[in-house]
């Protein structure tokens, strides 16, 4: 068994620490994003693999076994490909994912389908916006010159997209605490958030509801059937069940 991880999220630290400490032949697969990637028990790869058919070529080359797809559940390019490599290359595939975060009580979203909608559902007069959603995709807001937006970024950028921008650095996960301080320093009037789910970015939707915030909730984007568990436990379990070399086909975990 060699085993793939592909990382970048709270759920893939924890993966690496349990395929460590069951001493499985893993490799934790970064997409070199940020400067400074939290180390990893097992060892580390960075950067992109050249879309799906250099991803497969990895596999081929590595003789991997078994992909964990850990990735963030708006990393609909990796994932996309991963389907599609480990389809072509014969090898198991699972994807390590968190269920969507659910408006609750006292929970004031309006959800909208990606960022250009989440744009659009700003309001007409000027807002101070959260705007939780990293550096990717700042360029749906540039043309909201009315408001002025809080971006919360990994790595100091080199140029910003959007104007009357203040950015806070900071990697997560995030506390209650720390997220209703700053919304109520910078007067937040709004927040943009995708739909990550799990607990590192969850403090700040708690701290819209505690401070009576509306948050524009992005919803995921769609990724191509795959097995899903959602849970370490899970994945373990996939891990001895999964042949090495699969057919078609895709079971739906728990
Ligand atoms: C490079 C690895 C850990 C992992 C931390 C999780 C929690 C914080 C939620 C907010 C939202 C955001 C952003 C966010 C979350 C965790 C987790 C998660 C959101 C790191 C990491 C990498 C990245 C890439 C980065 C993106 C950006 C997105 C910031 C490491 C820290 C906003 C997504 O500058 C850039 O290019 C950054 C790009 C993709 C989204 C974007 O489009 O800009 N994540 N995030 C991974 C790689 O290279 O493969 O640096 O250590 C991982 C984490 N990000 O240590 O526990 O949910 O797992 N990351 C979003 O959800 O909206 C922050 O601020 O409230
Ligand atoms: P993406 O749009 O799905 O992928 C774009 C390209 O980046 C992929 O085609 C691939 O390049 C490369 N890539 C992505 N993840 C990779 C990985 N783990 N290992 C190797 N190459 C990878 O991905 P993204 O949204 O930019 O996310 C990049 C990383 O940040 C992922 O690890 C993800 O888990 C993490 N992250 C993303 C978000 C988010 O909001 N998107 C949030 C938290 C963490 P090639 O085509 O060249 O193979």
């Amino acid at each position: 068994m060699r085993i793939l991880l592909l990382g970048g999220t709270t759920e893939a630290s924890r993966m690496a620490r349990a395929l460590a400490d069951h001493r499985l032949p893993a490799i934790f697969s970064y997409a070199g994003r940020t400067e400074a990637p939290v180390a990893q028990p097992i060892p580390v790869r960075v950067g992109g693999f050249g879309g799906a058919e250099g991803l497969a070529d990895y596999l081929h080359a590595n003789a991997i076994t078994h992909v964990i797809d850990a990735t963030h559940p708006f990393a609909a390019r990796i994932s996309a490909n991963a389907v599609t490599a480990c389809a072509r290359a014969g090898v198991a595939l699972v994807a390590f994912e968190r269920p969507p975060w659910v408006a609750g009580a006292g929970d004031d979203w309006r959800h909208v389908p990606d960022v250009a909608a989440a744009a659009a559902a700003l309001p007409e007069s000027p807002a101070n916006v959260f705007l939780a959603i990293g550096r990717q995709t700042l360029g749906a807001f540039a043309a909201l010159d009315r408001h002025r937006f809080l971006l919360r970024l990994v790595d100091l950028p080199e140029a910003l997209p959007i104007p009357n921008a203040e950015v806070v650095i900071a990697r997560g996960p995030f506390t209650l605490d720390e997220d209703r301080a700053l919304m109520q320093a910078h007067g937040i009037t709004h927040v943009v958030a995708k739909n990550a789910g799990g607990s590192g970015a969850r403090a700040k939707l708690d701290a819209a509801r505690a401070l009576g915030v509306p948050v524009v909730m992005i919803d995921r984007p769609g990724i191509p059937a795959r097995p899903v568990r959602g849970s370490v436990e899970g994945v373990m379990g996939w891990l001895h069940e999964a042949p090495a070399a699969v057919g078609s086909g895709a079971d739906r975990g728990e």
